[in-house]
């Protein structure tokens, strides 16, 4: 049996015989950019995209940083400590064409809740010119129906009351901003890629209503001085699977603690504003414009809210991949009907892009049948996912009086689930949301009142009310919870 090697700095150039391996100096780069929010999400796409500069155009200011602020982090930060910040990119195509690439632009992790402090000066150190963020949906602490911020966390309650002990990323962001200011050093760039419409206008808002309270002569300052561009991100990362990290270590001999896998496809659309320089991702097929929204609206209404119309249908139905769902023919229809019908109308034109190619290219991409990608992992979070990529569609489709009916039943059948905790063939569904206990709360009391879910209004606002909507509501709910066949009452839609 020939020798396992262990992912690390030291190995590189004999793990290099057999996979692509970075070609440039890591020991020669500052990491200009700090990363909140270490994903597999932020591994298949910015450290990517870095990696791609630093390969072919290296930039001694452009490496990353990683940084943690929950505990969950520990387990990505013991991995990138012991493998020099390296891992695996598999990347898999439709045909069965798998790529791995060793990445190399995460050059050091930070697990802020071991030493705030010593975060706070990561990000405040001058090198640092960015602090780019994932900290997903849910993340940005606001209400997701009225959009206010939530002063009534806990977390938000103990770092305003301790600014030197934060606990939120907007407790991190001001207390290093702050030392920024007092040091007069540049205020770095605050770079959202989050899926949310207008992220870094959400980022900035959310920034300085928390700012103003803790010190409103801070929050004139980061008014002043801190950018905040608005982006698109897209490349579709499953959760890694035990047989991801046994496909390297079986091909490879290579054994690497937590790889990630992504589709080919990859796309980030930002707009030009930094405040303080930023790498040259054109070079590497980023695209910089002046106004992302209406990419954003449009990615965010078809292909976010289409792996939420697949995932929570498919989940009830006891589909476990959204590719198991495309090959369902029931599924993949319905899914169209939605985007053509309920979608495209609402969208604005996007300049350059052609939206049937745009939705025939989403269709591929989601039944690619190398990804895998569980049903689990988009249905995880929906009490943040669908306010912002379904619900908004389906009150402007009321108020324009057009089609609604398709993303109703994906309500209906998200108040099922959430009542019986099981899919209809009766096994179980682990809701993973922070929402879970209300969310099943809600739903359980639908027997006796129908409406019970919708009356959750920090997710459905005045939806309720609308009795156009609650009356096709009501007969779906009757009809699920009648007879629990979802694939039958689609069917009768199309
Ligand atoms: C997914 C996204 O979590 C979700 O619900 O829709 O993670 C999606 O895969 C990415 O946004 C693709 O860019």
């Amino acid at each position: 049996m020939k020798d396992k090697t262990t992912l690390n700095q030291n190995n590189l150039k004999r793990i290099g015989d057999y996979i692509s391996v970075p070609q440039y100096g890591r020991e020669t780069i500052n990491s200009g950019i700090v990363h909140i929010g270490v994903g597999g999400f932020h591994r298949a796409h910015q450290a990517y995209y870095t990696h791609q500069l630093q390969e072919q155009f290296p930039a001694k200011d452009w490496g990353i940083c990683g940084m943690g602020l929950r505990k969950g982090d520990q387990k990505i930060n013991d991995v990138l400590q012991e493998q020099d910040g390296l891992y695996t990119l598999i990347i898999k195509h439709p045909n069965g064409k798998v790529e791995p690439h060793i990445i190399g632009a995460i050059l050091d992790f930070n697990l802020a809740i071991d030493n705030p402090l010593a975060a706070i000066d990561k990000m405040a150190h001058q090198d640092t010119k960015i602090v780019s963020l994932t900290i997903t949906e849910g993340g940005y602490n606001f209400n997701p129906s009225t959009g206010a911020f939530d002063f009534s966390n806990p977390d938000v309650q103990h770092e305003l009351k301790n600014p030197n002990d934060p606990k939120t990323v907007y407790g991190y962001l001001t207390a290093a901003l702050k030392k920024r200011r007092d040091h007069k050093l540049p205020a770095f760039t605050v770079m959202s890629c989050d899926n949310i419409q207008h992220n870094g206008d959400v980022a900035r808002t959310m920034l300085l209503t928390f700012a103003k309270k803790l010190d409103p002569d801070l929050a004139r300052w980061i008014e002043q001085e801190v950018r905040f561009p608005n982006s698109m991100v897209d490349r579709i990362t499953p959760v890694t699977s035990a047989s991801d990290i046994a496909y390297l270590e079986e091909n490879f001999d290579l054994l690497d603690q937590w790889p990630v896998t992504c589709e080919p496809f990859i796309q980030w659309i930002i707009e030009d504003q930094f405040s303080n320089g930023r790498p040259e991702y054109e070079k590497v097929g980023v695209q910089f414009v002046p106004d992302v929204k209406p990419y954003e609206k449009m990615k965010l209404r078809l292909l976010n809210a289409g792996h939420s119309v697949l995932g929570i249908l498919g989940a009830l139905h006891g589909h476990s991949t959204i590719n198991a769902c495309m090959e369902d023919s029931t599924f993949a229809t319905y899914l169209r009907q939605f985007m053509d019908s309920e979608v495209s109308p609402i969208l604005d034109p996007v300049a350059g892009i052609d939206l049937k190619s745009y939705k025939d290219s989403l269709e591929e991409r989601f039944a690619n049948p190398n990804i895998k990608d569980s049903v689990s992992r988009i249905c995880s979070e929906s009490s943040a996912k669908l306010p912002k990529f379904l619900i908004p569609t389906l009150k402007d489709n009321l108020d324009r009086g057009g089609s609604f009916k398709f993303a109703t039943l994906v309500i209906a059948a998200w108040c099922f689930y959430s009542d019986k905790c099981s899919n209809e063939k009766g096994e179980p569904i682990e809701i993973i949301d922070v929402m879970q206990k209300e969310l099943h709360e809600a739903a359980r009391q639908t027997n006796d009142d129908p409406l019970a879910f919708l009356r959750l209004k920090s997710l459905f606002g005045d939806l309720i009310d609308n009795r156009k909507f609650t009356a096709l509501y009501v007969e779906m709910i009757a009809q699920i919870y009648s007879e629990d066949d979802i694939r039958k009452h689609m069917q009768e839609m199309l």
